[in-house]
């Protein structure tokens, strides 16, 4: 007893719900922190995850490590991902539903290293067949390319996903993995003509220039040297320490022909990826009148080679604007500004949608060909603070209304500064304070007064709108919002610089800024849409032309995607993993307990602890409970024929449940602490031995 306490002592709690002081922010921090210390970096509220990122490789991720969760229930072994991942595949299979794992964090916080480790458990954990091998090595095999090509170090994290994504993992009806499918949005374009001090452009770039065979580079007119490409130096740091291009290249490599690429697909997508480098080493000068044009046409000639386009009608369009006058089309020059300004359009337009076209031909290779039969599929989905801001707002992912109706009463109330969560416990009403997200949200996605409308609107006035009008625009009207600042009205909300394309946003996970160039730029469709690389001409379609189909703003496919997102959300149960940045500088064993601070508060992790404790961590269908334990009371075994509800007051009665252990609620049961779960399911283990009774599956308890 004594051993255990001084262990509990150096080791801290593995759920916090445990915890014994109250739930104040020191103990949680407290804990948090001893168990870093000793490499422990999962800790369960409830049955929510909370990570901390180790910045170095632990030896928790081995087949044996996945083999050892593999079954088990939820609490039986310490805290880890593949618990997570376990308790959401066996959810899925015994209730035959789709499930969903969400994981949040901020940047560097190891939100994809989650979710990578989770599809490395289906592969190694789920049945599958030899037939089935070749969809696993696809689903792991899709992931370096994605990297490749939508990763980039930035200040926070050397290999910095810069697109969302949401992906799913589709097992047929036997649970083996047969397909996957990947959702992406908002690649961040910006990257691929601007990075800041310190920052890379994507990795694939490098990767190309590092690894490329000779021949390669040579048919693509590339020199090895990264410092000779005008996009890759901005950031001063080509060569990073922790990345190794050269053999990232070899698995992106590899992973292409897995994947099901052509070879004719691989030579455009590289013809792409070089075309973006030429295109930013291309110069302009200014005519005697005025007028921007190239200065050295070696560039232009690899790209029209490379691209398969018209090298004059390019040579044209990079130094001449369309306008539209009385519903005539007339080319108008351009000055050199504005050229710089159309080349690092048609760069991050070329770029983005080959990204697009790029996940959907992953897509295409993960797709259930062989109809398997899809059953259910587990969705993990990571969020980043922006995102999650949004998405909190709009759920109500706190509430449990299964409750409402009996024992505890619940209601949430909105003021105008907080957002409450009211539990009726024990007679009286506790609140608990919860950041309140709709004051940034609505400056972001009111109708025709938040910035998505504001651009959507701009977006209607083709020709006219320019990045300087939307941005005049915006500060005409939400210039006086509190968490609004552009470098006209710095100088009174922050002291921070500001550049004068750009508007920052304060958000509660900190203060993000938003860049305006380029919100209104449309790349030379008419040459592309004719090229001869088959990639360029499925991402640039003449239709598009046409028509006059102007696509959705960014902005606005941003907002639609994450609104899908949250009515999924809605409609299911998710579990959580929640993801802890430990220090600045990702160095292993280092907890800044101030940065940690900051994030226990917008990641919600105390609010989440207190309705936990409120609100009886764990929980569970009458039905299942009674299925389960019914053998430990004989008035249920082996059948109970009433209904399930009396069932289990029945069976916890005989098994001597304490009033405060638990709370019947109208469909489920609520058990405040696991120690009474572990106590039953101990007392099931020893009575299904003595029965000699076929095991029946664990089903954790959600959260
Ligand atoms: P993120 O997904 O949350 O950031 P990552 O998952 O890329 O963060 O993690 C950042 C880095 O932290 C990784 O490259 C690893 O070096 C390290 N790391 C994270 N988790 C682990 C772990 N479990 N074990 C060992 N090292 C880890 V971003 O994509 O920027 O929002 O967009």
């Amino acid at each position: 007893m004594e051993g255990a306490l001084i262990a509990r002592d150096r080791v801290g709690v593995q759920d916090f719900v445990l915890l014994d002081s109250h739930t104040s922010e020191t103990a949680f921090l407290n804990n948090l922190r001893k168990r870093y210390q000793e490499n422990l970096i999962y800790t369960y509220i409830g049955t929510l995850l909370v990570s901390v990122n180790p910045y170095k490789e632990l030896d928790i991720y081995t087949v044996t490590q996945m083999q050892l969760y593999r079954g088990v229930n939820f609490f039986e072994l310490p805290p880890h991902l593949y618990a997570i991942a376990d308790n959401a595949y066996r959810v899925m299979c015994s209730e035959y539903n789709n499930h969903f794992i969400l994981i949040s964090g901020e940047s560097g916080a190891g939100k994809t290293e989650a979710s990578k480790k989770i599809l490395q458990y289906y592969a190694v954990t789920c049945p599958t067949t030899e037939q089935l091998q070749i969809v696993r090595d696809r689903l792991l095999l899709s992931n370096p390319v994605l990297e490749a090509f939508g990763n980039a170090k930035t200040l926070r994290n050397d290999n910095s996903s810069r697109f969302g994504k949401y992906m799913d993992i589709q097992f047929d009806f036997k649970g083996a993995p047969v397909g996957g499918h990947i959702l992406s949005y908002l690649i961040e374009k910006s990257r691929v003509v601007h990075q800041n001090h310190g920052e890379r452009n994507f990795h694939i770039f490098y990767q190309l220039l590092e690894g490329g065979d000779k021949d390669l580079l040579c048919w693509l007119g590339l020199e090895r040297n990264p410092q000779k490409y005008a996009y890759l130096i901005q950031g001063r740091c080509a060569k990073v320490f922790s990345i190794n291009d050269k053999n990232d290249w070899k698995i992106v490599r590899k992973a292409f022909s897995i994947i099901d690429f052509t070879e004719k697909d691989v030579e455009h997508l590289f013809g792409i990826v070089a075309s973006v480098l030429h295109l930013g080493n291309i110069q302009f000068e200014e005519d005697s009148n005025g007028h921007a044009i190239i200065r050295d046409g070696t560039q232009i000639k690899w790209i029209s080679k490379l691209l398969g386009v018209h090298l004059s009608i390019l040579q044209e369009s990079l130094t001449n604007r369309k306008i539209e006058a009385r519903s005539e089309e007339v080319l108008s020059p351009l000055n050199v500004d504005l050229a710089f300004y159309a080349r690092d359009a048609v760069a991050k337009a070329i770029y983005g949608r080959t990204f697009t076209w790029l996940v959907n031909k992953i897509n295409g290779s993960l797709a259930n060909k062989e109809d398997y039969g899809v059953g259910w599929k587990i969705t993990v989905v990571s969020l980043s603070p922006a995102a999650w801001s949004v998405l909190i707002h709009n759920t109500d992912l706190y509430c449990d209304w299964n409750l409402a109706p009996k024992n505890l009463e619940m209601a949430r109330k909105r003021s105008s500064s907080k957002t409450f969560l009211f539990f009726f416990s024990s007679f009286k009403w506790e609140p608990i304070p919860y950041f309140n997200n709709k004051i940034i949200c609505d400056l972001v996605e009111q109708k025709h007064k938040g910035i998505i409308s504001i651009l959507d609107e701009e977006c209607l006035r083709p020709g006219e709108a320019t990045d300087l009008s939307f941005l005049e625009k915006l500060e005409e009207k939400v210039g006086d919002h509190a968490h609004f600042v552009t470098r006209k009205l710095a100088d009174q909300k922050t002291r921070k610089s500001i550049d004068w394309v750009d508007f920052r946003l304060l958000h509660y996970a900190g203060e993000v800024t938003y860049c305006a160039v380029g919100s209104f730029s449309l790349p030379p469709f008419q040459v592309l849409c004719n090229s001869k690389n088959g990639i360029i001409r499925e991402c640039f379609l003449l239709s598009e032309l046409d028509n006059r189909r102007r696509p959705e703003t960014v902005a606005t496919q941003f907002k639609n995607s994450l609104m899908s997102l949250i009515e999924i959300l809605m409609s299911k149960e998710p579990s959580y993993v929640r993801c802890i940045k430990p220090n600045e500088n990702k160095e292993p064993g280092k907890f800044d307990d101030y940065l940690i601070r900051h994030q226990v508060k917008y990641l919600g992790l105390m609010e989440h602890l207190r309705v936990r404790r409120a609100g009886f961590a764990y929980r569970r269908k009458y039905e299942l409970f009674l299925q389960r334990y019914k053998s430990l009371c004989p008035a249920t075994w082996p059948h109970w024929h009433g209904p399930a509800a009396e069932g289990v007051e029945r069976l916890i009665k005989h098994i001597g449940y304490k009033p405060e252990e638990y709370k019947l609620g109208r469909t489920k049961i609520f058990i405040r602490f696991p120690k009474t779960l572990f106590a039953t399911e101990d007392a099931f283990e020893f009575r299904k031995h003595r029965l000699g009774m076929v095991p029946v599956p664990f089903i954790c308890l959600e959260a």
